[in-house]
C-alpha cells in the first residue's frame, strides 16, 4: 500500500459519511446491504443454480488490441494479443492512437450470441475494459471509450445485452480492476513504462475510473449475471473494499476469486489449464482456443473440435464450467476458425448435452476410455439416476466396463434410448454391451440408469510394467492433507503440498521380489531444497532431502530399498520436514527393479 495521499483520505471520509446517511459509496448503490454477506448456503445454491446447471459458456476478448493484433512497428510482438501494449512497451499516446482507427463495422451481437447458443453455451463473459484500460461500452468515467473514442458510435455492450435477452443468454462483464495502463495511477504488471503518462496514485484511479465503471456496468446493460474481475495486481483489502461492495448492484451476481484483497468470489479460476481431480468449490477453467486471448493475426495454433469437445467433458466430469475463449478481430467478426469450431462443437452438443448440462462430476477416479457424469435421481417422482459414461475409447470387444458394483437397472446409447443394452456383473465391474461400431467418432455417449447410489470399486493396484519398473503417476495417488492436489493440463503434478499431515499414496502390486531404485521426477525452486520426506514401499522406508531442480522437473534418484513381500502393498511419499513454501511438485515416481549380479 502507498502513502495514503490527501486524496485517499478523502475516499475514505466519503465512505464513512455516505454509511452514516445509510448509503453507501453514492445514491446509485443505496440498495447495498452490508459488505459482508449474510447469505446462507440454500440461498447460495439457489444463485449458482443457473451457472452450475450451464456448465459451458463462451469468453470474448475484445478490444483496441485487435488493431496491432500482434504486430508492433512491423514486429511481431510475443506473448498473448491483449498483452501487446505492455509487451511492446507502447507508449500510452500511441496506443491511444488505435482508438480513431477502431471501427469493428462488422459487429453483429445478435450473430455472436446465436453462435454461442448453437455451440451449446449458456452464457457469454465480454471484457467491456481489459487492463489496456479502453472500455468497451459508453462511459462517463473516461472518454478512453468505444462510444467516445472511436468513429464506430455504438455501445456493443448495450447491443450484446440486448441480443442476450432476446435469446435467453446470461451475460457477464469481465473488468480488468487493478491492472490498467491506460489511465494514471492505474497497476501494470512489471511497472510502467511510460511513466510520464501512467505513474499515478492507483486509489484515485480507483475511485475516479474503476469504481464509476463498474458500477456503469451493473446498471446500464439490465440483468447482468456474472462480474469477472482480473489479476489482482497491488490490489490490497482496502483497495478491494471500495469495488466489493458494488456487487449488490446486481442482485444474484455471480463474481469470481480475481478481485483481490482477500476476497474469494464465488468460483475458482484455473486458466488454460483442467485440475486433474476439480476443486472444492465451484470452478471454472477458462481456456484460450488458440494461444491467445486478444486478436492475434498469426496465432493459428487452433485446438481440434475433438480437443475442446473433449477438454468440454472432462471439465464437467470433475465438476466444473468450461469458458471458452474467442477475440473477435478489429472488423468484429469472431475468426472463421473459431466459428467452425463452435460449431463442430455444437453439432456434438446438439446430440449429447445432456451428458453435460446440470450433471455433477463423477464419481470414478479415473475411467481408462473416457469420462462420466451423473444425474441424481429421484426416487418418489420415479425418476432414475443416470450416470452418463462419454466413452472416448470405443472397446473394439463389445465390452465397456464400467468399474462399479452392479446396482444399473438399464443401460442404452443417447443416441438411441430405446435400445436396451445388456448389463452382466464382472469382477472388474459391470459389463454394458456395446455395438461394434462407436456411433460418435470423438465421445459416444452410454447412459446408465442406476437404482441406488453408485458403489465404484477401487482401481486396480499398479503393477509393473514390461520393462519390470513401476510408474507412479501423480494422478494416479490417493491424497490425504487439505492443500493437496493434482494440478495441470496434460503434465499434471502434485502440489500443495504444504504440511507434514499432506501425503500421497498408491496402491501397488509387487510380483517380484528384490531391490528397487526409486526415482522421483519433480520441481523444487530455488532456495526451497532440503526438505526431509520419506518413501515407504510397504514396510521399507528410505529418507531423503529434496535437491533444487530450479524450478524445472527433473528425475532425482532417491535410493533403494529391499522388497522381500510380494503382492498387494502401499508405496508412500510423505514430507518430514519442509523448507520453504512446499515440499516439491511432484510428476511421478519409479520403481525400478536394480540387476543383482
Ligand atoms: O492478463 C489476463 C489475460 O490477458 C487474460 O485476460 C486472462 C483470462 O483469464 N486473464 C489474465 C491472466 O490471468
Amino acid at each position: 500500500m502507498k502513502t495514503p495521499s490527501l486524496f485517499r483520505l478523502a475516499v475514505i471520509l466519503a465512505i464513512v459519511v455516505a454509511l452514516f446517511a445509510g448509503r453507501a459509496l453514492a445514491a446509485d448503490t443505496s440498495a447495498m446491504p452490508a459488505i459482508v454477506s449474510n447469505e446462507t448456503s440454500t440461498q447460495r445454491d439457489a444463485r449458482m443454480k443457473w451457472w452450475r446447471e450451464a456448465r459451458f459458456g463462451l469468453f470474448i476478448h475484445w478490444g483496441l488490441y485487435a488493431i496491432p493484433a500482434g504486430t508492433w512497428q512491423g514486429k511481431p510482438v510475443a506473448g498473448i494479443g491483449e498483452w501487446i501494449m505492455n509487451r511492446g512497451k507502447i507508449p500510452v499516446a500511441d496506443y491511444a492512437k488505435f482508438a480513431a482507427e477502431f471501427n469493428p463495422v462488422k459487429f453483429d451481437a445478435d450473430a455472436w450470441v446465436r453462435l454461442a447458443q448453437g455451440a451449446g453455451m449458456k452464457y457469454i463473459i465480454i471484457t467491456s475494459k481489459h487492463h489496456d484500460g479502453f472500455a468497451m461500452f459508453r462511459s462517463a468515467a473516461s472518454p478512453f471509450n468505444i462510444y467516445d473514442a472511436t468513429p464506430f458510435k455504438r455501445d456493443p455492450l448495450q447491443e450484446l445485452a440486448d441480443a442476450c435477452r432476446k435469446h435467453g443468454m446470461k451475460l457477464g462483464f469481465y473488468y480488468s480492476q487493478a491492472q490498467d495502463w491506460h489511465h494514471r495511477g492505474g497497476a501494470a504488471s512489471g511497472g510502467h513504462w511510460d511513466k510520464a503518462a501512467q505513474d499515478g496514485d492507483m486509489d484515485a484511479y480507483l475511485h475516479d475510473i474503476a469504481v464509476p465503471q463498474v458500477k456503469e456496468i451493473l446498471t446500464k446493460y439490465g440483468p447482468i449475471a456474472v462480474l469477472w474481475w482480473d489479476t489482482p495486481t497491488d490490489m490490497t483489502r482496502e483497495r478491494a473494499d471500495l469495488l466489493a461492495p458494488l456487487i449488490k448492484l446486481q442482485p444474484g451476481l455471480i463474481t469470481n476469486n480475481r478481485l483481490g484483497g482477500g476476497y474469494e468470489g464465488d468460483t475458482e479460476t484455473p486458466e488454460n489449464k483442467v485440475p486433474a481431480t476439480g476443486y472444492p468449490r465451484d470452478w471454472e477453467a477458462c481456456m484460450t482456443m488458440n494461444d491467445t486471448w486478444g486478436f492475434k493475426s498469426y496465432d493459428d495454433n487452433w485446438k481440434s473440435g475433438e480437443k475442446l469437445i473433449r477438454t468440454l467433458i472432462d471439465i464437467a466430469s470433475k465438476g466444473g464450467n468450461y469458458l471458452l475463449n474467442v477475440g473477435p478481430t478489429a472488423a468484429g467478426e469472431i475468426p472463421a476458425p473459431s466459428v467452425e469450431r463452435l460449431q463442430q462443437v455444437g453439432v456434438w452438443m446438439k446430440r449429447n448435452s445432456e451428458s453435460i448440462y446440470a450433471t455433477t462430476a463423477s464419481p470414478f477416479r479415473r475411467l481408462e476410455w473416457g469420462r462420466a457424469t451423473r444425474k441424481s435421481g429421484d426416487a418418489a417422482a420415479g425418476r432414475p439416476g443416470k450416470l452418463y459414461l462419454n466413452v472416448f475409447a470405443w472397446p473394439k470387444d463389445g465390452a465397456l466396463i464400467v468399474p462399479m458394483r452392479g446396482t444399473a437397472k438399464k443401460a442404452y446409447l443417447l443416441s438411441a434410448p430405446s435400445v436396451a443394452l445388456a448389463l452382466t456383473p464382472s469382477p472388474a465391474g459391470l459389463r454394458v454391451t456395446v455395438p461394434a461400431a462407436a456411433p460418435d467418432p470423438i465421445s459416444s455417449v452410454v447412459v446408465l440408469e442406476v437404482a441406488g447410489p453408485i458403489d465404484p470399486l477401487p482401481p486396480p493396484p499398479i503393477t509393473a510394467g514390461g520393462d519390470g519398473v513401476i510408474a507412479l503417476g501423480c494422478d494416479d495417488a490417493d491424497l490425504s492433507g487439505k492443500a493437496l492436489r493434482v494440478e495441470g493440463n496434460t503434465q499434471l503434478n502434485l502440489t500443495g503440498w504444504n504440511s507434514v499431515e499432506s501425503y500421497a499414496q498408491w496402491d501397488v502390486r509387487i510380483e517380484r521380489p528384490g531391490t528397487y531404485r526409486i526415482a522421483a521426477l519433480y520441481a523444487v525452486p530455488s532456495g526451497q531444497g532440503g526438505s526431509d520426506f520419506n518413501v515407504t514401499v510397504g514396510a521399507v522406508s528410505l529418507a531423503t532431502k529434496t535437491e533444487v531442480t530450479g524450478g524445472s522437473f527433473k528425475s532425482v534418484v532417491l535410493g533403494t530399498v529391499r522388497v522381500e513381500e510380494t503382492g498387494p502393498t502401499k508405496v508412500t511419499l510423505r514430507p518430514a520436514k519442509i523448507s520453504g513454501a512446499e515440499l516439491m511438485r511432484l510428476r511421478s515416481l519409479t520403481l525400478q527393479p536394480v540387476a543383482t549380479p
